[in-house]
């Protein structure tokens, strides 16, 4: 049965009773920002899917969220304890902000984050930059944000849920603090098989880090077998494959699967919303006014989703299949991200070049192959993009979930379109009903995207059908991860809310200095 939003509260009390929940993560809900207006600030709303889920649930359980303040005007808000409440309009939970300097967000954030776990987790060891200064900064802001979370639930009985890769060691140091509280930890991205994690240097610190959580989540069985194996190999941990448990100093780590989707009715009211056939038209007349099927990608400029090896197979299409010309209009949303690390630089000249010269080759005086937008679109713009699409090409070389497939066939209200999805994706897993490609292998992928533009309307009706007749939403997710993180908690004992003796302080200190000899 589907999980309604409005049902969550009611679930979260069920299970956790009277503990606060604290959120963490790296990116915050709302951020403050100087308006164009002279000393006026403005609040914004990052566009993320589980920032825009978590917060009504937040607003009705009236809990804390520790995030990074990243806004420009995030200080000038806060109180002596860098606290904000929120929403602005109708103050109801507290945002505890982390202040990043320069240096951290160059070395926890750009650095440990993004240059080592992302490209490890994402399958290229060839693009981890491991730096010493990087750890050890990496280390430090796990320790302020754990700190915030043992201020925020002093005296307090707490559910602390941390997000994704930034913060792999903050479970261990709230653990070490405070012994009784649960904790859940939720990895958005894939996790490497052992041959690859094992080449991480902080290989044991990191899985300490996150075996202290009681229930560690992830998209798909197989990341959770991997990082069962990698904590019996390479932390010693004891592994129970039936119960999914690694034990480890006598603290047991549940880890399961748990298929993360988006706000489903969000995208298919922004999909209808009045007005929507208007602008379709006027999409279409700019993109397609030849009256030539649309095919869309919407994606982070991120190595991992494999831009050019899409656009390789659309290359060979148009090359094989001449009458694909001026028949098939392409359009790539690709929101540069990332931008200050080499990688994702070189990605985005390699993508322009490449842009370019399909587009040189093929294009005629009244047909551009590829339109590159780089920009940011609002979600209700993008909804209505889907809507219009004759194709979604997602090709991911590597992917924990990939949230835009689900938002596609949320969108699809004509049900007209045909979803073309990297094998290679974790949404793959769930959505058989796609054509699924090997964006390793350009001719294949080519062919499949021809058979899927030449498949008949009804065929394409049929599977959009049985794909959204089991599109789960991201309220079902989070019932599911707190169904099972609450059976989890009531079976352990249940301790007094007492803070341990502040061993972690000298711990950091030990760590001398962040200095090294590579750039
Ligand atoms: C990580 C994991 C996992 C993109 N361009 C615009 C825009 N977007 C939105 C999409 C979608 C989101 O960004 C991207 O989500 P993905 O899931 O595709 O990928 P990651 O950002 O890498 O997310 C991933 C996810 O975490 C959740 O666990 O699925 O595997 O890598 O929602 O719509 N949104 C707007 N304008 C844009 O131009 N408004």
């Amino acid at each position: 049965m589907p999980i309604h939003p409005e049902e969550m509260e009611p679930l979260y009390r069920r299970l956790f009773d009277s503990r606060r929940l604290v959120v963490v993560s790296n990116r915050e809900p709302y951020e403050h920002r100087w308006s164009e207006e002279v000393g006026e600030i403005e609040v914004r709303r990052p566009a993320g899917g589980l920032t825009s889920a978590l917060d009504p649930l937040m607003q009705a359980l009236g809990g804390t969220w520790v995030a990074w303040g990243s806004g420009e005007a995030d200080a000038n808000v806060v109180d002596r304890d860098n606290r904000v409440r929120v929403p602005p309009e109708d103050p109801r939970y507290t945002l505890h902000r982390i202040w990043l300097t320069h240096h951290d967000i160059h070395r926890y954030y750009l650095g440990f984050a993004n240059q080592f776990l992302w490209p490890l987790c994402h399958l290229r060891p060839d693009l981890t930059r491991v730096r010493n200064r990087y750890w050890e900064r990496y280390r430090r802001v796990n320790q302020r944000f754990a700190e915030a979370v043992v201020d925020e639930v002093r005296g307090k009985a707490a559910a602390v849920w941390v997000q994704d890769y930034h913060l792999a060691l903050a479970p261990h140091m709230i653990r070490a603090r405070r012994p009784d509280i649960t904790l859940a930890h939720f990895w958005h991205i894939p996790w490497p098989p052992f041959d690859v994690f094992r080449l991480s240097p902080q290989a044991e610190h990191l899985l300490r880090g996150l075996l202290a959580n009681d229930l560690m989540g992830f998209h798909l069985p197989t990341f959770a077998d991997n990082f069962l194996r990698c904590a019996r190999r390479l932390a010693g941990a004891e592994v129970d494959w039936d119960a999914k448990t690694a034990t480890l100093d006598g603290h047991v780590c549940h880890v399961g699967a748990f298929p993360i989707s988006i706000d489903v009715k969000q995208y298919r009211d922004a999909a209808t919303a009045p007005g929507g056939e208007e602008q379709m038209a006027r999409l279409r007349q700019r993109y397609a006014p030849n009256g030539e099927m649309v095919g869309i990608g919407v994606d982070r400029m991120d190595y991992s989703k494999g831009l050019p090896e899409k656009f390789k197979a659309l290359e060979f299409l148009w090359e094989r299949y001449p009458e694909f010309r001026e028949r098939f209009t392409f359009i790539q949303v690709a929101v540069p991200s990332r931008s200050d690390i080499e990688a994702y630089d070189d990605l985005d000249q390699k993508v322009d070049r490449q842009v370019w010269q399909i587009n040189d080759r093929f294009g005629t005086p009244t047909w551009r192959p590829i339109h590159l937008i780089k920009q940011s679109l609002p979600s209700d713009r993008l909804a209505i993009l889907y809507r219009m699409a004759d194709a979604c090409i997602v090709s991911s070389l590597a992917d924990g979930m990939n949230l835009v497939a689900k938002e596609f066939v949320a969108s699809q209200v004509d049900r007209k379109g045909v979803l073309v999805l990297s094998l290679f994706a974790g949404a793959a897993e769930e959505m058989e009903d796609a054509v699924l490609i090997n964006p390793y292998d350009p001719e294949g992928f080519g062919l499949q995207i021809r058979a899927a533009l030449s498949l008949p309307l009804e065929q394409r009706r049929a599977s959009m059908d049985r794909l959204s007749g089991s599109l789960r939403t991201i309220y079902d997710w989070m019932g599911d991860v707190f169904t099972r993180w609450g059976e989890i908690s009531s079976a352990r004992p249940v301790l007094p809310p007492v803070e341990a003796a502040d061993t972690l302080t000298a711990e950091l200190l030990e760590d001398g200095a962040e200095a090294g000899y590579l750039d």
